[in-house]
């Protein structure tokens, strides 16, 4: 199954790279306000749900881009076809195709592919977590005032900003700095290779966190949401870490989320 997500991820990749920097104003459309979507998002899910379908015909697909199909089996894919959409349709190259498999509702395999960088970061239950050939580990960090933190804003839940900015206070007078790629993939696969120290963001979707959750996890960090609670996948309050620094993120945020548990 890894083998089959691989070859999807690339074929992903080589759609986003061919477009890449090409993309016409009036080929872009407005999801949301401040989310968009190009022809690109679609044509990278289309061919990762028909690579995979070609071999597992039978499974279920839960896709950004409404792609998703529901059905009997114990598997389910979880993707992203483009994760950092608006950095990529402004021609930043930091975005990445996010494939994860969930057997029984439990995430089993991740797969984070930048095809910019050529790096394929990979991880499956009980095998640990790769990038190409090297296997991963986070970060040995012994607190929050030695890391370098990633956050994403919440740009479409501004109702939360004022909680998010006491957080972002507090992390970022006691980390040594803060960084914001803007693909949730990207950070989540950077921590898992000890690049990053800790990441928290409000707002994510499942197919944005999913892979990252299992790469994190065979790389020996935790993945949690604000209350050290499992529901990080959908209840959209997610943070990460090697276990010392999830620790201390999630007692500062925790503690000004408080209120907001179940509200999202
Ligand atoms: P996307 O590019 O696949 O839409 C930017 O903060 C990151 O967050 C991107 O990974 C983006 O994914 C994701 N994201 C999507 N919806 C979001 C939301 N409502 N709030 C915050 N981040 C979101
Ligand atoms: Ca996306």
């Amino acid at each position: 199954m890894i083998a089959i997500a691989k070859q999807a991820a690339l074929a992903a990749g080589e759609i986003l790279l061919q477009h890449f920097g090409n993309i016409p104003d009036e080929m872009i459309r407005r999801k949301s306000q401040n989310d968009f979507l190009s022809f690109v998002d679609e044509e990278s899910e289309r061919a990762i749900i028909e690579t995979i379908r070609s071999r597992y015909p039978r499974h279920s697909f839960l896709a950004e881009e409404g792609g998703s199909i529901e059905s009997e089996s114990p598997y389910r894919w979880i993707i992203d076809p483009l994760d950092g959409t608006k950095n990529y349709l402004s021609g930043i190259p930091v975005f990445a195709v996010s494939i994860a498999m969930e057997y029984e509702g439990k995430l089993v395999l991740g797969i984070i592919y930048d095809p910019v960088h050529n790096e394929m970061f990979r991880a499956e239950q009980g095998k640990g977590a790769w990038l190409n050939n090297v296997r991963l580990q986070v970060s040995a960090k012994s607190g929050l005032q030695e890391s370098l933190i990633a956050t994403g804003f919440p740009f479409k839940a501004k109702q939360f900003l004022p909680q998010y900015l006491k957080s972002f206070e507090e992390i970022f007078t006691r980390c040594i700095g803060i960084r914001r790629a803007g693909a949730a993939a990207i950070d989540l696969a950077w921590l898992a290779a000890g690049r990053f120290d800790g990441f928290w963001e409000l707002g994510l979707q499942p197919w944005d966190v999913a892979a990252g959750a299992v790469l994190i996890r065979e790389a020996g960090g935790k993945i949690s949401d604000f209350w050290d609670g499992e529901g990080f996948l959908f209840n959209h309050y997610l943070v990460a870490g090697n276990s010392a620094v999830h620790e201390e993120l999630t007692d500062v945020l925790g503690k000004h989320f408080k209120a907001f548990q179940n509200v999202y």
